[in-house]
């Protein structure tokens, strides 16, 4: 007896979700509820049990036929509400009345975070975000910037080689010199985007990264304006309590060059692993824009002057959330990407 109400228990079910139109829940009605149904032969054989067993199943009878009865009714109340259930669409097999699955949410990647971040600091300033291509040519990628064919300084900017001219940029300096071409001063622009250096990867190199390059051409702009910029850009990227210092250096498309350094923003200054004891971290590049790079594009350099900068996002994302590993950002780790906003 147990077997059999177990049987027909589960057979019940497969019929049930199997269910196509209102007509075939007829059917399963009389299956199991009609007068000769599958509960009608049970009950005949509660009958014919010893008189001790019959309290143990007549209830679970009793119960099942209860539990049939209100699926049913439940299904071909759903068929009645939604007609374009029935008929064997693809939906048929679809129980609107289940409870929802939750979807997973996702979560912005930390290098859009970042990379939004420092673009939207710079557009509070006034400037404009600019894009162009990943595949350069040696002109726009090197000697409309000032780094001449076998010079030296190209060799800092290894570059991936694809066909005779083409190459992928390695910096995204070249937007900067097709936008120079096409607009006249004033110009004030920040260009993110993919750069490509072939690099062996560890922990701290990746043959794609990702920059941030800016550039802002005026009448009298000095290297005042450039430091102006570049110090209120650290305060709102890392906090107003953080100080910065600018050393000198050298780049073929800015003269003079600085590099721009913060005060370490994991040990505030005192030194520590990150900053290698030094108390600072070096966060940019920055220079004025060199007199050739403006003839290059035919802006008169006695008229107009202005200033340059370029950063990595990998690297102010590693250092904002304390990410020891680049290869982090690129394997798509779901445990790793989860914890970002
Ligand atoms: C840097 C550092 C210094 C730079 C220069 C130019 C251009 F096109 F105007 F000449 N764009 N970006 C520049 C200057 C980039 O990155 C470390």
């Amino acid at each position: 007896m147990d077997e059999k109400l177990k049987c027909i228990e589960s057979g019940f079910e497969q019929d049930l979700s199997g269910l196509k139109s209102i007509s075939e829940c007829e059917s399963i009605r009389i299956k199991y509820l009609g007068r000769k149904g599958l509960i009608a032969e049970l009950f005949q054989e509660l009958a014919a049990l010893p008189a001790e067993q019959k309290p143990l199943f007549g209830p679970r009878i009793n119960a099942l036929k209860n539990k049939l009865q209100q699926e049913i009714t439940r299904k071909s109340a759903m068929f009645e509400q939604q007609p374009e259930l029935q008929a064997g669409g693809l939906t048929a097999q679809f129980d609107i009345t289940l409870p929802a699955v939750r979807g997973q949410l996702g979560a912005g990647h930390p290098l859009s975070l970042v990379l939004d971040e420092i673009c939207g600091l710079f557009i509070e300033m006034g400037f404009c975000v600019v894009e162009g291509p990943e595949i350069e040519t040696e002109y726009y990628n090197f000697e409309a910037l000032n780094i001449p064919l076998e010079h030296p300084s190209r060799e800092s900017f290894d570059t991936f080689y694809l066909h005779k001219k083409y190459l992928l940029r390695s910096h995204t300096s070249p937007v900067q010199v097709r936008y120079m071409e096409k607009h006249e001063p004033p110009i004030q622009i920040v260009v993110p985007g993919k750069v490509y250096r072939p690099d062996a990867t560890d922990a701290s190199h990746s043959f794609m990264f990702n920059q941030v390059e800016g550039l802002l051409v005026d009448k009298n702009i000095t290297l005042a304006h450039l430091k102006g910029v570049l110090s209120v850009f650290a305060k709102k990227l890392f906090g107003p309590k953080i100080k910065t210092r600018f050393r000198p250096h050298f780049f073929p498309f800015t003269e003079p060059s600085a590099e721009m350094d913060v005060s370490c923003i994991i040990c505030g200054g005192k030194g520590c692993r990150v900053c290698k004891q030094s108390g600072w971290l070096e966060i940019l590049g920055s220079g004025m824009v060199h007199p050739k790079v403006l003839k290059a594009v035919k802006i008169d350099s006695k008229e107009y002057s202005g200033f340059a900068f370029g950063m990595g996002v990998e690297r102010i994302a590693m250092l904002k959330y304390g990410v020891d590993d680049i290869r982090l950002f690129f394997e798509n780790d779901l445990r790793f990407l989860k914890q970002f906003g």
